[in-house]
């Protein structure tokens, strides 16, 4: 009786286990493609539907206002991706890795939402 017992918990948590293994892979290899594709293929940005630890990169493009150490302010063309609007408005550079930017050069960026507010990524001379 006690061996039978353990057969079946044995079964059942095989049984259990194993589609959640199946999908944990193809989850990751999911998120491998798209990361992969990420900076040319705009149908990968809303995955975002469920929580990740990878933040979603919007992109935009707009007219440097002001750059300091910790902070640019752009006069971005509208965002369809966010629903937002032209605006000027300030990202923080924290996560940025090139050159310092001129006031008044026109650039396409890219950036993520951050906890104090978005942040930039990358920028380029347009
Ligand atoms: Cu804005």
């Amino acid at each position: 009786m006690r061996t039978l017992l353990t057969v079946i918990a044995l079964f059942a948590s095989v049984a259990t286990t194993a589609p959640a293994f199946a999908e944990t892979s193809s989850v990751t290899a999911h998120d491998h493609n798209a990361m992969m594709s990420m900076p040319m293929d705009h149908s990968s940005m809303n995955h975002g539907t469920q929580p990740t630890s990878a933040a979603t990169v919007y992109q935009g493009s707009g007219v440097v206002k002001a750059w300091s150490d910790t902070s640019v302010t752009f006069a971005h063309q509208p965002i369809p991706a966010l629903n937002w609007p032209a605006m000027t408005m300030r990202f923080g550079l924290s996560a940025y890795k090139g050159s310092p930017l001129s006031v008044g050069q026109t650039v396409n960026f890219t950036f993520i939402q951050s906890a104090s507010g978005y942040d930039l990524i990358s920028a380029s001379a347009n």
